[in-house]
């Protein structure tokens, strides 16, 4: 055992520099496959203040708690929630899947759930971890899901899931159609926007929450384009009474009751998110997206010009670029310190423009790309 004596404060300090030293950082403009960003400098500043603070005890820290209500509160006036919706802060999108799929499945007593060939992996987890079935339905031309073979995989299923904003592409499902469907069918719509919620709002007016009335739950992520620390996210439900499906009685905490995955939560990251929410207002965030956007757009030009082809015009910042071998791609271009990630089964390199990435960076990207591919 090293550290039985324990050790000086400034070696290890030391230590820590030169281990963060080997990480990529936000600020080189160089991570291009991440969906993560720096956070904002208020985001940091209210996570350090709230350090020692746990939304698992309320009764402590009811000060945090507040804010967690607050935030909820900016996040369904956000998605158009009704009155008498719920939410959770979560620690992302895993967990908000998670506990939308537990929700459907606690309520429908089902165990099916449709989900398009697109979905990320967390809900292969929920599969897992839930003893849900999931069914793939396939996608149309322009890789979202196909409305109508969904329709004919319902049979008995407790829940269809629609991206907003898909991981690969940042394509964005029919969420329309797929709410008819589910107030048709009586089945429970939950809407995957981790990337798009912090997008969507701010740029097209693509209708993809709860001004549907088939929606019933959205995961939203604040820790993706919403600037907040790591870990940021949200689950919303349309029926705060919905998420007593999965409490627990609390036997030594209080309240009594308790519906959330973790016990013990981080109140670090309801301030954070909170902080930056209020700072950067509508305004900001509409400015943040618009700015990813005209980066995307310029980069997504550049590509085309360059002779290379996107597997779909981009809705979102996100841009696949069709390669034949993707893995060996990104490796060579990590040679030349690009970090940018990929989709075998599309056959794509994915470039996420986020609020780091520059017009000079994508510049540079492409000239050395096209040398490669
Ligand atoms: N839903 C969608 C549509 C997602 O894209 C992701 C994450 C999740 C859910 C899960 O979110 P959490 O990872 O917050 O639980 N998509 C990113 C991806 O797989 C996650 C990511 C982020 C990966 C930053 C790398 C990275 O550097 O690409």
């Amino acid at each position: 055992m090293d550290w039985k004596k324990g050790e000086d404060r400034k070696k290890i300090l030391k230590k820590l520099k030169d281990a963060r030293s080997k990480d990529f950082t936000f600020s080189s403009s160089r991570i291009l496959g991440s969906m993560c960003s720096e956070p904002h400098p208020i985001a940091v500043d209210a996570y350090n203040s709230f350090i020692e603070t746990n939304m698992g005890d309320p009764f402590l820290f009811p000060g945090t708690r507040e804010l967690e209500e607050k935030v909820i509160q900016m996040l369904g006036g956000l998605l158009n929630a009704p009155k008498g919706y719920g939410g959770r802060i979560t620690s992302g999108g895993t967990e908000s899947n998670l506990m939308a799929l537990w929700m459907a499945r606690e309520i429908s007593k089902k165990r099916e759930v449709i989900v398009p060939e697109s979905a990320h992996f967390s809900l292969k987890k929920a599969e897992s971890l839930l003893g849900i079935k999931l069914i793939s339905a396939p996608l149309d031309d322009e890789y979202r899901m196909d409305v109508d073979a969904a329709r004919k995989l319902i049979g008995d299923a407790a829940c269809i899931v629609g991206i907003a904003g898909t991981t690969s592409l940042g394509v964005i499902d029919p969420i329309e159609e797929l709410s008819k469907i589910c107030l048709d069918e009586g089945i429970h719509l939950h809407v995957d926007a981790a990337f798009g919620g912090f997008v969507i709002p701010f740029l097209n007016g693509r209708k993809f929450d709860f001004c549907l009335d088939g929606v019933g739950s959205i995961s939203i992520d604040v820790h993706k384009m919403g600037r907040s620390v790591i870990p940021s996210g949200a689950v919303l439900v349309r029926k705060e009474k919905w998420l007593d499906s999965i409490s627990v009685a609390t036997t030594c905490v209080s309240p009594e009751k308790q519906s959330s995955i973790l016990g013990t939560r981080p109140g670090g990251s309801v301030a954070a998110t909170y902080a930056v929410m209020k700072h950067l207002g509508i305004n900001g965030y509409e400015k943040i997206a618009r700015n990813c956007m005209e980066v995307t757009r310029y980069a997504a030009k550049l590509i085309e010009e360059s002779g290379m082809e996107l597997v779909v015009e981009p809705v979102m910042n996100v841009i696949g670029i069709k390669v034949k071998n993707p893995r060996k791609i990104a490796r060579k271009m990590e040679k030349k310190r690009w970090k940018l990630s990929f989709d075998e089964q599309i056959g794509c390199l994915r470039l996420v423009i986020m609020p780091h990435v520059s017009k000079e960076a994508m510049r540079k990207f492409v000239d050395d790309l096209r040398l490669i591919v």
